[in-house]
Protein backbone atom coordinates (compact mmCIF):
# COMPACT_ATOMS: atom_id res chain seq x y z
CA UNK A 1 0.00 0.00 0.00
CA UNK A 2 1.53 3.31 -0.91
CA UNK A 3 0.53 6.47 1.18
CA UNK A 4 -0.09 9.53 -1.02
CA UNK A 5 0.31 12.80 0.05
CA UNK A 6 -1.58 14.78 -1.77
CA UNK A 7 -4.08 17.62 -3.05
CA UNK A 8 -5.65 18.07 -5.88
CA UNK A 9 -3.28 20.52 -7.97
CA UNK A 10 -1.19 19.29 -11.75
CA UNK A 11 2.00 18.35 -9.62
CA UNK A 12 -0.59 16.06 -7.14
CA UNK A 13 -2.38 14.42 -10.81
CA UNK A 14 0.72 13.15 -12.04
CA UNK A 15 1.07 10.69 -9.30
CA UNK A 16 -2.70 9.40 -9.17
CA UNK A 17 -2.26 9.19 -12.89
CA UNK A 18 0.44 6.35 -12.31
CA UNK A 19 -1.25 4.63 -9.46
CA UNK A 20 -4.27 4.57 -11.62
CA UNK A 21 -2.17 3.01 -14.71
CA UNK A 22 -0.39 0.82 -12.86
CA UNK A 23 -3.25 -0.23 -10.62
CA UNK A 24 -1.27 -0.06 -7.38
CA UNK A 25 -3.25 0.22 -4.59
CA UNK A 26 -3.00 3.34 -2.63
CA UNK A 27 -4.34 5.49 -0.09
CA UNK A 28 -5.24 9.90 0.02
CA UNK A 29 -3.29 11.42 3.09
CA UNK A 30 -4.45 14.61 1.92
CA UNK A 31 -1.98 17.92 2.08
CA UNK A 32 -4.12 20.76 2.16
CA UNK A 33 -1.86 23.48 0.73
CA UNK A 34 -4.04 26.35 1.06
CA UNK A 35 -4.62 26.09 5.11
CA UNK A 36 -0.79 24.97 5.98
CA UNK A 37 -0.53 21.26 6.45
CA UNK A 38 2.61 21.39 4.24
CA UNK A 39 4.21 22.62 7.19
CA UNK A 40 3.52 20.08 9.77
CA UNK A 41 6.66 18.92 11.13
CA UNK A 42 4.99 15.58 10.57
CA UNK A 43 4.97 16.06 6.91
CA UNK A 44 8.10 17.63 6.79
CA UNK A 45 9.93 15.23 8.19
CA UNK A 46 9.94 13.31 5.13
CA UNK A 47 9.28 16.05 2.59
CA UNK A 48 11.60 19.04 3.74
CA UNK A 49 10.56 20.79 0.67
CA UNK A 50 7.18 22.05 2.37
CA UNK A 51 6.19 20.94 -0.95
CA UNK A 52 3.27 17.95 -1.90
CA UNK A 53 3.45 15.31 -3.64
CA UNK A 54 5.05 12.82 -2.09
CA UNK A 55 4.60 9.31 -0.75
CA UNK A 56 5.41 6.50 1.78
CA UNK A 57 5.61 3.16 0.34
CA UNK A 58 4.55 0.62 3.26
CA UNK A 59 6.09 -2.39 1.07
CA UNK A 60 9.13 -1.54 -0.90
CA UNK A 61 10.74 -4.07 -2.94
CA UNK A 62 13.72 -4.75 -0.43
CA UNK A 63 11.14 -5.80 2.55
CA UNK A 64 12.43 -3.69 4.90
CA UNK A 65 11.34 -0.39 6.63
CA UNK A 66 8.76 1.67 4.60
CA UNK A 67 10.52 4.32 2.24
CA UNK A 68 9.17 7.98 1.52
CA UNK A 69 9.91 9.65 -1.57
CA UNK A 70 9.41 13.94 -2.42
CA UNK A 71 9.65 15.59 -6.01
CA UNK A 72 6.81 14.27 -8.02
CA UNK A 73 9.82 13.16 -10.47
CA UNK A 74 11.79 11.48 -8.05
CA UNK A 75 8.34 9.53 -6.85
CA UNK A 76 7.58 8.85 -10.73
CA UNK A 77 10.98 7.06 -10.99
CA UNK A 78 10.54 5.32 -7.75
CA UNK A 79 7.22 3.90 -8.75
CA UNK A 80 8.45 2.91 -12.42
CA UNK A 81 11.16 1.04 -11.04
CA UNK A 82 8.94 -0.60 -8.41
CA UNK A 83 6.30 -1.91 -11.02
CA UNK A 84 8.56 -1.96 -13.88
CA UNK A 85 6.02 -0.03 -15.96
CA UNK A 86 5.99 3.35 -17.69
CA UNK A 87 10.03 3.58 -17.99
CA UNK A 88 11.58 1.49 -20.69
CA UNK A 89 14.44 -0.95 -18.96
CA UNK A 90 16.88 -0.72 -22.63
CA UNK A 91 19.60 2.08 -22.17
CA UNK A 92 17.67 4.02 -24.75
CA UNK A 93 14.40 4.17 -24.35
CA UNK A 94 14.96 4.97 -20.45
CA UNK A 95 17.82 7.86 -21.35
CA UNK A 96 14.57 9.11 -23.38
CA UNK A 97 11.96 9.03 -21.24
CA UNK A 98 14.24 10.69 -18.37
CA UNK A 99 14.83 13.32 -20.82
CA UNK A 100 11.35 14.47 -21.67
CA UNK A 101 11.08 13.84 -17.37
CA UNK A 102 13.86 16.07 -16.63
CA UNK A 103 12.53 18.73 -19.69
CA UNK A 104 8.94 18.97 -17.91
CA UNK A 105 10.03 19.22 -14.37
CA UNK A 106 12.59 22.04 -14.80
CA UNK A 107 11.09 23.69 -17.80
CA UNK A 108 7.34 23.21 -18.53
CA UNK A 109 6.08 22.72 -14.75
CA UNK A 110 8.45 25.84 -13.21
CA UNK A 111 7.52 27.90 -16.64
CA UNK A 112 4.01 27.32 -16.58
CA UNK A 113 3.89 27.76 -12.30
CA UNK A 114 5.71 31.10 -13.15
CA UNK A 115 2.81 31.48 -15.86
CA UNK A 116 0.14 30.79 -13.35
CA UNK A 117 1.18 32.81 -10.84
CA UNK A 118 2.09 36.04 -12.88
CA UNK A 119 -1.17 36.41 -15.06
CA UNK A 120 -3.89 34.80 -12.75
CA UNK A 121 -2.43 35.67 -9.06
CA UNK A 122 0.01 38.62 -8.71
CA UNK A 123 -1.20 41.22 -6.66
CA UNK A 124 0.43 43.71 -9.19
CA UNK A 125 -0.59 43.08 -12.93
CA UNK A 126 3.27 43.04 -14.89
CA UNK A 127 3.25 43.09 -18.29
CA UNK A 128 6.80 42.45 -18.58
CA UNK A 129 6.57 39.15 -16.34
CA UNK A 130 3.21 38.32 -17.88
CA UNK A 131 4.60 37.80 -21.13
CA UNK A 132 7.54 36.69 -20.42
CA UNK A 133 5.95 33.54 -18.77
CA UNK A 134 3.17 33.18 -21.31
CA UNK A 135 5.59 33.13 -24.00
CA UNK A 136 7.95 30.64 -22.59
CA UNK A 137 5.32 28.56 -21.85
CA UNK A 138 3.98 28.75 -25.72
CA UNK A 139 8.05 27.84 -26.28
CA UNK A 140 7.45 24.89 -24.32
CA UNK A 141 4.23 24.07 -25.50
CA UNK A 142 5.87 24.17 -29.28
CA UNK A 143 8.91 21.56 -28.31
CA UNK A 144 6.77 19.07 -27.34
CA UNK A 145 4.20 19.54 -30.76
CA UNK A 146 7.10 18.99 -32.69
CA UNK A 147 8.21 16.19 -30.77
CA UNK A 148 4.95 14.77 -31.03
CA UNK A 149 4.78 14.75 -34.72
CA UNK A 150 6.59 12.00 -35.19
CA UNK A 151 6.10 10.19 -31.79
CA UNK A 152 2.75 9.02 -30.36
CA UNK A 153 4.17 9.75 -26.90
CA UNK A 154 6.90 12.31 -25.40
CA UNK A 155 9.23 9.20 -25.18
CA UNK A 156 8.26 7.71 -28.28
CA UNK A 157 6.08 4.78 -29.00
CA UNK A 158 4.69 3.81 -25.42
CA UNK A 159 3.26 5.86 -22.37
CA UNK A 160 5.43 6.84 -20.19
CA UNK A 161 6.20 8.50 -17.14
CA UNK A 162 7.24 11.56 -19.06
CA UNK A 163 3.88 11.89 -20.68
CA UNK A 164 2.21 11.34 -17.11
CA UNK A 165 4.33 14.61 -15.93
CA UNK A 166 3.10 16.67 -18.57
CA UNK A 167 -0.19 16.02 -19.02
CA UNK A 168 -1.35 17.75 -16.00
CA UNK A 169 0.31 20.70 -16.60
CA UNK A 170 -1.37 21.03 -19.76
CA UNK A 171 -5.21 20.69 -18.70
CA UNK A 172 -4.92 24.34 -17.95
CA UNK A 173 -3.98 25.58 -20.94
CA UNK A 174 -6.39 28.35 -21.46
CA UNK A 175 -5.38 29.33 -17.97
CA UNK A 176 -1.73 29.66 -19.34
CA UNK A 177 -2.95 31.92 -22.39
CA UNK A 178 -2.20 28.96 -25.14
CA UNK A 179 -4.70 27.53 -27.90
CA UNK A 180 -4.13 24.04 -28.76
CA UNK A 181 -5.33 24.66 -32.14
CA UNK A 182 -1.97 25.98 -32.80
CA UNK A 183 -0.22 22.98 -31.29
CA UNK A 184 -1.99 19.85 -33.41
CA UNK A 185 0.05 17.33 -31.97
CA UNK A 186 -0.22 18.50 -28.61
CA UNK A 187 -3.84 18.35 -29.15
CA UNK A 188 -3.67 15.07 -30.55
CA UNK A 189 -1.81 13.83 -27.51
CA UNK A 190 -3.90 15.65 -24.44
CA UNK A 191 -7.08 14.39 -26.15
CA UNK A 192 -5.86 10.74 -26.17
CA UNK A 193 -4.61 11.01 -22.69
CA UNK A 194 -7.57 13.01 -21.23
CA UNK A 195 -9.86 9.29 -22.57
CA UNK A 196 -7.77 7.09 -20.76
CA UNK A 197 -10.02 5.34 -17.95
CA UNK A 198 -6.97 5.81 -16.21
CA UNK A 199 -6.87 9.26 -16.61
CA UNK A 200 -10.48 10.24 -15.38
CA UNK A 201 -10.49 8.00 -12.47
CA UNK A 202 -7.05 9.50 -11.54
CA UNK A 203 -9.18 13.14 -11.51
CA UNK A 204 -12.17 12.03 -10.55
CA UNK A 205 -10.56 10.62 -7.53
CA UNK A 206 -7.95 13.07 -6.81
CA UNK A 207 -10.87 16.03 -7.14
CA UNK A 208 -12.82 14.02 -4.20
CA UNK A 209 -9.76 14.94 -1.99
CA UNK A 210 -11.28 18.27 -1.94
CA UNK A 211 -15.31 17.77 -2.30
CA UNK A 212 -16.05 21.50 -2.37
CA UNK A 213 -13.85 22.06 -4.84
CA UNK A 214 -12.49 25.50 -2.74
CA UNK A 215 -9.64 26.88 -5.26
CA UNK A 216 -6.42 26.29 -3.88
CA UNK A 217 -5.53 29.67 -4.26
CA UNK A 218 -7.77 32.02 -2.65
CA UNK A 219 -7.88 35.25 -0.86
CA UNK A 220 -6.67 33.42 2.40
CA UNK A 221 -4.29 31.36 0.98
CA UNK A 222 -2.55 33.77 -1.10
CA UNK A 223 -0.93 34.96 2.60
CA UNK A 224 0.03 30.80 3.44
CA UNK A 225 1.29 30.40 -0.47
CA UNK A 226 3.14 33.22 -1.36
CA UNK A 227 6.18 35.18 -0.21
CA UNK A 228 7.65 32.18 1.43
CA UNK A 229 11.11 32.93 1.92
CA UNK A 230 13.98 31.57 4.53
CA UNK A 231 12.64 32.78 7.43
CA UNK A 232 9.43 30.43 6.34
CA UNK A 233 11.93 27.17 6.29
CA UNK A 234 13.55 28.39 9.79
CA UNK A 235 10.23 28.58 11.76
N1 LIG B 1 9.17 20.36 -7.58
C1 LIG B 1 8.03 19.91 -6.84
C2 LIG B 1 6.95 20.95 -6.90
C3 LIG B 1 5.75 20.59 -6.07
C4 LIG B 1 4.86 21.79 -5.83
O1 LIG B 1 5.14 22.92 -6.26
N2 LIG B 1 3.76 21.56 -5.11
C5 LIG B 1 2.88 22.64 -4.75
C6 LIG B 1 1.48 22.40 -5.26
S1 LIG B 1 1.43 22.12 -7.02
C7 LIG B 1 2.84 22.77 -3.24
O2 LIG B 1 2.83 21.78 -2.53
N3 LIG B 1 2.82 24.00 -2.73
C8 LIG B 1 2.81 24.27 -1.33
C9 LIG B 1 3.44 25.59 -1.00
O3 LIG B 1 3.78 26.35 -1.93
O4 LIG B 1 3.62 25.88 0.19
C10 LIG B 1 7.51 18.59 -7.42
O5 LIG B 1 7.62 18.42 -8.65
O6 LIG B 1 7.04 17.74 -6.66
Amino acid sequence: MIDLYFWPTPNGHKITIFLEEAGLDYQFKPVNISTGDQFKPEFLAFSPNNRMPAIIDNAPADGGEPISVFESGAILVYLAEKTGKFLPSDVRGRKTVLEWLFWQVGGLGPMAGQNHHFVQYAPERIPYAMERYVKETGRLYGVMDKRLADNEFLGGADLSIADMASYPWIVPHERQQQDLDNFPNLKRWFNAIKERPAVVRAYEKGQAVNPNRTPTVNEDSKKILFGQSADTVKR
